[in-house]
């Protein structure tokens, strides 16, 4: 299996963001990658590869024009503004009662019209590296366009929170949503994006509710209680021609392997029944009993379990890389669920 990966994406490197009232010191930090890629070459897993540069088109087909705009130009304004800070966070937000049909034109008002939290930093070269993020996952569904039976795409930032023009949860751009929407655009009939992250997919959620050509799951904590509060109930099932497409398994707080293992089932379950032609994991390592910012209790071999069984599903499938903040065993974990996919396949061929 191939890895991709751009040094670029290691210049998004925030020193804060906002959480329980105070700043305190990301979580989201480019020695996630460098501790994955270390791992990977360590156990010798494949050639890794630089992204090839794509044009904003891809882009373009999951995200509005106007907020690439945004994330294109945001450093200017906030220079223009007069701001020191190395990092922007928005403060006021147009929810529920107020117009969201004008972009204002200052800085603090475009921060909170494009963006659904205050905790994920914004600062010189965020563009660039999740750009850099998006081409990887545009690579690794390139190598699976050209027969590659998976591949790894070593994305950070992170995608699987940001909607079509909205930034949150430490994502700007949805990485695995521009990598299913290019398979889709490059003749894949049918795409499953499945998400294993301890936090609901909520911006792929939202990029496919209404199409019928990209299934959706994701097991994670119950928004009643975790981040993003605000979607992933077990009761969104799709819209229009999306609906029944759409699959959320919300687990508690303390969740077991045993537990995980029973909606992983059922997940499968479903993508068997929707038969994909390509599969887009959405792999967060954060379901991990050590996260400093999860509540799940899965254990290091939980993870070559999750790969196992997504290796028998026997489809194509590209790996992206979403969250996971216990950086000193998010090598390992990565490397097991890869390892633990691979493996799968290699005694089943
Ligand atoms: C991104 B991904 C903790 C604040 C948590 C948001 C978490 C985003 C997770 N006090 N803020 O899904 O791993
Ligand atoms: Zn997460």
């Amino acid at each position: 299996m191939k890895t991709i990966f751009s040094p670029d994406q290691l210049l998004h490197d925030p020193a804060n963001e906002i959480s329980d009232g105070k700043l305190v010191p990301a979580n989201e930090t480019p020695s996630r990658a460098e501790i994955v890629l270390e791992h990977l070459k360590k156990a010798r897993f494949g050639e890794v590869l630089t992204p090839k540069e794509f044009s904003l088109t891809p882009i373009l087909k999951v995200h509005d024009a106007d907020y690439i705009s945004f994330l294109q130009d945001f450093w200017a304004l906030w220079q223009a503004e007069g701001r020191t800070e190395k990092e922007a966070f928005p403060f006021v937000w147009p929810v529920h009662g107020l117009r969201h049909d004008i972009v204002p034109d200052q800085i603090d008002g475009k921060l909170g019209f494009y963006s659904f939290d205050a905790g994920s930093p914004m600062g010189e070269h965020t563009w660039m590296a999740a750009r850099k993020s998006a081409e990887t996952a545009l690579t690794g569904a390139d190598l699976i366009l050209s027969g590659d039976n998976s591949a790894f795409a070593l994305c950070r930032p992170p995608g699987h929170h940001a909607h079509r023009r909205l930034y949150g949860g430490y994502c700007f751009l949805n990485n695995a949503a521009i990598a299913a929407q290019h398979l889709r655009d490059q003749g894949v009939g049918k795409v499953t994006v499945f998400d294993v992250d301890y936090h609901h997919g909520n911006g792929t959620q939202a990029i496919f509710y209404d199409r019928a050509d990209v299934q959706f799951l994701s097991i994670h904590a119950d928004p009643k209680v975790e981040f993003p509060y605000y979607l992933g109930h077990a009761n969104e099932r799709g819209l229009k021609e999306g609906a029944g497409y759409n699959h959320n398994y919300p687990l508690p707080h303390g969740t077991t392997w045993d537990m995980w293992e029973e909606a992983l089932e059922e997940a499968c379950h479903n993508i068997e029944k929707f038969a994909p032609d390509v599969i887009v994991i959405s792999l967060g390592l954060d379901p991990f009993e050590n996260d400093p910012i999860s509540q799940f209790k899965l254990k290091t071999d939980d993870f070559t379990k999750i790969g196992s069984r997504i290796a028998r599903l026997g489809k194509p499938t590209l790996f992206v890389m979403e969250g996971g903040y216990a950086v000193g065993d998010l090598g390992i974990n990565c490397t097991k669920a890869l390892s633990g996919y691979l493996d799968t396949v290699k005694v089943a061929s």
